[in-house]
């Protein structure tokens, strides 16, 4: 980031120049050259560079002078703790004003003072809560494996290592953003956005260095910016006209980023964004959603090709979660279980935080660093990778060790140290989006390929706006099946403690909690009430969360938002209160709560722990109503029955909440628990298994047809062929269709296309036999009354014949997932059957083991967990009683 040109025009706007007030200090600086100062000595492309050896040399700050403008450079801890306060300092636009070109008041360049800001704040978060990240894992899984595959296919051969990287990220932000895939993988060049964009980019931090007043000799490369300008335009209206377009036709409700920025209202001001600030919004989060997070996953794999060590405790990290399995299917929550992997990025980041500086103006006149003056507005650079190489860091600071990541270490350490992600309000909104995105990539990559260095590859930097490595290439080889730890002696629990280390022999399943729970004891009866004070849901998910497991430990549990509880708590009922706070305010659900709580009519000796959700970032009112909720009820006589926990969701969130929810119900039951059989307390643990009728059925005398969802086309399929070769040890079926579109139907790239199964006849025949059905009863399906189950559901009040219904509406093939393994297990009367199902249910990698090996696995990849023939009684039809 060179911050010159802008700031050039920041003197020129408050016509001031820095004055020197008596006894204040002068800033360290180079010997300058008239009227260009330092502009030349530094190199285009090289700023990081350059500022790290200037720091080294000039020290924690020093100035740059660029043409008729001082510039400060600031990287001591004490100094930057001090611009962090965002009481005294805001986020300055001016050094990256250049790129408002193109991303005018979007998110990242919109000044601190334009109403848009907020407004567009306040509209995208809720596409960054934990809820919607949530949404995003399967599609980040989706990408992630297109890396995997193109890794695969040109087995033993380099990779352009951010190139790939870039694809990958680009691919992420358009899908889960957007709904639009820019299908990266499937060029050989980069994808013209990218090349527009990278080149925009260099284009608008060359600005910084043309000499004042000799802009007419720069035409041609203006022109270029135009051209570059209207491809990333022209790209970003024509997914939003498609969006349109398709929410016109009724079928979009999407919750996405352009979901939002088309439907949704600022609260504050009821105003939905305009057209334009669309259009910025879309370039900033295709730019600002992929550069930087590609460029970190690059250096990860550069420090994990040069520390074998490193390496060796990651992969052990990712054997632990995933054992021997090839072809692994992460779920949301492995990704916060791979600690280790997450201190690489960390450690990554702190050496090359990727975007590597930003800036900030004081409010008003005044001093830093106790001797300094600076005026409003004067915007002073943040450089992060100096800060992060301080001697605060320990021995060594330029070595790489993700130790310094671990949580002790961490905690230790300065609150601003480690600012990779920017400071405060404007601080990245992208954050656990890149992190998840990055941490699930790195996880995969390690579990399945070592990695050679083929090339004795020597970091060089490359700098746009954001820095990557240069030239980076590295060769992936698969692993052996051998070469991966079995996980069955592992426990999660283990590996997570464990971390570098590695696994260790101790046994307990997966799923397990983590935490102290004492073995054997249930509540039954007990009535537990959960309230959640949620704005964007997350405090809603994570108490659904805690009641589910309250049920599982025979509590007798409600869930309610906390306005519900007004006049309702009493004295020895348990309570668990997860809470967030919106602007230091109460959430919507949560306000008469707060002030029944503050009228002092709350009730003592309830037995109550609170679980507060903040975000670090926005310090000042972090835990704020957490806080107040915890404090009025001890204020009004209750004891809490843990110490209220502070989770912040800029943080690792599962293993603080894992932690809490432990001592939790370690407290609750050793109040209320009775002992019980060891069989029934180890059933407690697992997850809770969806019981009851999901459907009613009714025959009928109706024409039985074959429901189409709405909005939906039959097509017809004329030709059918297969693509890859399956005589290769490595091929995996993908397959051709030819499809006939409907009259005046057009298809797109990414268009919904709904494949349905054909379940073979024998097949549908035995189920329904083995179901007591006739198959060609017609029949009419409705939702069960208080059916709660998640997932997919079959078409409602519309007649079919049952053989329609188990042939083309349901998969039989697919095998049977834990979950379910563990439904038919609760429901085997037989108990040498009932062992046997559960024994797959809690097989080794927490997945069933039950497959038909007439069917593909899940995502339609086969791997040897679909093809492995199972145990044979797996599929014998349950024995009638
Ligand atoms: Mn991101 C702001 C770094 C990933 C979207 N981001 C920032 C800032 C830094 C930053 C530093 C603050 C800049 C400043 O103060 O001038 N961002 C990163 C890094 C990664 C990253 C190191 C990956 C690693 N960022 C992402 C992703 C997205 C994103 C992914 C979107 C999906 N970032 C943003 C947006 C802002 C931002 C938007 C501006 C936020 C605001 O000012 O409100």
């Amino acid at each position: 980031m060179n911050p010159s040109t802008a700031l050039r025009r920041s003197t020129r706007a408050t016509g001031r120049r820095i004055g020197t007030a008596p006894g204040a200090g002068s800033v360290p600086e180079r010997t300058r050259l008239p009227l260009f100062g330092h502009a030349l000595s530094v190199p285009a492309g090289g700023f990081t560079e350059h500022t790290l050896r200037e720091a080294r040399a000039l020290g924690p700050l020093f100035n740059l002078r660029f043409f008729d403008t001082d510039c400060w450079m600031v990287s001591g801890p004490e100094l930057v703790a001090e611009l962090c306060d965002e009481t005294r300092f805001r986020k300055s636009v001016q050094p990256i004003a250049a790129v408002r070109e193109f991303a005018g008041d979007g998110l990242f360049t919109a000044f601190g003072d334009e109403p848009n800001w907020r407004k567009a704040h306040n509209i995208l978060m809720p596409a960054f809560s934990y809820n919607a990240l949530r949404a995003y894992h399967p599609t980040m899984v989706t990408v992630a494996r297109r890396v995997l595959d193109a890794w695969d296919r040109n087995a033993g051969t380099p990779v352009d290592v951010p190139e790939d990287m870039t694809r990958l990220t680009l691919d992420t932000i358009g899908l889960c953003g957007f709904g639009h895939d820019f299908e990266c993988f499937e060029r050989t060049t980069p994808h013209p956005f990218i090349t527009a964009m990278v080149s925009a980019l260099d284009h608008a931090q060359r600005k910084d260095t043309f000499i004042p007043g000799l802009d007419f000799l720069r035409r041609g490369a203006e022109a270029r910016q135009r051209i570059n300008i209207e491809t990333m335009n022209r790209l970003a209206d024509d997914i939003v006209r498609r969006r349109r377009a398709a929410s016109d036709g009724g079928a979009d409700s999407a919750d996405d980023l352009l979901g939002l920025m088309l439907h949704a209202e600022d609260k504050d001001t009821g105003q939905p964004l305009d057209d334009m600030n669309i259009r910025y919004q879309m370039l900033t989060f295709l730019i600002a959603g992929h550069e930087t997070t590609s460029g970190a996953l690059s250096f990860a794999l550069y420090y994990l090709l040069k520390n074998p060590s490193v390496l060796a405790a990651a992969r052990a990290e990712t054997d632990a979660l995933w054992g021997t399995d090839p072809d692994p299917d992460p779920t949301y929550e492995d990704i916060g279980r791979l600690h280790y992997l997450r201190q690489v990025l960390n450690e990554s980041l702190r050496l090359w935080p990727t975007a590597p500086a930003f800036a900030v103006e004081p409010l008003e006149d005044t001093v830093i660093g106790g001797r300094y003056p600076v005026h409003k507005g004067q915007p002073l650079t943040v450089l992060t990778p100096v800060l992060h190489r301080d001697p605060a860091w320990g021995d060594n600071p330029e070595l790489f060790d993700p130790a310094r990541f671990d949580p002790e270490q961490a905690d230790s350490r300065p609150g601003h140290l480690y600012k990779p992600f920017g400071n405060g309000e404007r601080s990245c909104i992208g954050r656990q989006f890149a992190l998840h995105e990055a941490t699930l990539m790195l996880g995969l990559i390690v579990h399945r390929y070592r990695l050679i260095d083929h090339a004795d590859y020597e970091l060089k930097i490359k700098e746009t706006l954001t820095i990557k490595p240069d030239g980076f290439t590295l060769v992936p080889v698969r692993r052996e099946e051998s070469e991966r730890r079995r996980a069955a002696t592992v426990s999660r629990e283990t590996a997570e403690r464990a971390g570098a280390m590695g696994p260790s022999g101790t046994t307990g399943g997966p799923g397990a909690t983590g935490t102290a729970v004492p073995a054997g004891l249930r509540a039954p009866g007990t009535t537990l009430t959960v309230l959640h004070g949620s704005n964007l849901g997350t405090s809603r998910t994570l108490a659904a969360d805690l009641a589910d497991q309250g049920a599982r430990h025979g509590f007798r549990t409600s869930l309610a938002p906390l306005d519900d509880a007004v006049g309702a708590l009493a004295p020895g009922q348990p309570v668990l209160i997860v809470a967030s706070s919106y602007n230091g305010r109460p959430t919507d659900d949560a306000c008469r709560f707060v002030e029944w709580l503050e009228s002092g009519a709350a009730p003592a000796d309830v037995p109550y722990a609170v679980l507060g959700i903040g975000d670090r970032n926005w310090a000042a009112t972090y835990q704020r109503v957490p806080t107040l909720i915890d404090e009025q009820l001890t204020a009004a006589g209750s004891t809490p029955l843990v110490e209220r926990a502070a989770v912040d969701v800029s943080a690792d969130v599962a293993t603080e909440v894992e932690r809490w929810s432990g001592r939790v119900w370690g407290a609750l039951l050793d109040r209320y628990g009775v002992p019980v059989d060891p069989a029934e307390a180890a059933d407690a643990e697992r997850p809770a298994v969806p019981t009851g009728p999901r459907h009613t059925v009714t025959d009928t005398d109706a024409a039985p047809g074959l429901p189409v969802p709405d909005g939906l086309v039959p097509l017809t399929v004329v030709e059918t062929g297969e693509l890859a070769d399956l005589d290769h040890p490595l091929g995996r079926s993908k397959r051709f269709l030819r499809l006939d579109l409907a009259h005046g139907m057009e298809y797109r790239t990414a268009d919904h296309l709904l494949v349905r199964p054909a379940n073979p006849a024998a097949l549908v025949d035995r189920t329904a036999a083995v179901l007591g059905l006739d198959p060609e009863r017609t029949v009419v399906l409705g939702a069960a009354p208080g059916a709660t189950g998640r997932g997919p559901s079959l078409p409602t009040g519309e007649p079919m014949t049952v053989r329609t219904l188990l042939t083309h509406l349901v998969e039989l093939g697919r095998p049977a997932t834990a979950r379910q393994a563990r439904a038919l297990a609760a429901h085997a009367p037989c108990p040498p059957e009932r062992a046997t199902l559960e024994r797959h249910a809690d097989g080794p990698d927490g997945r069933s083991r039950c497959g038909s090996p007439a069917t593909g696995s899940r995502t339609g990849r086969r791997g040897p967990r679909g093809a492995a023939p199972a145990d044979p009684r797996c599929r014998r039809p349950a024995p009638a009683r």
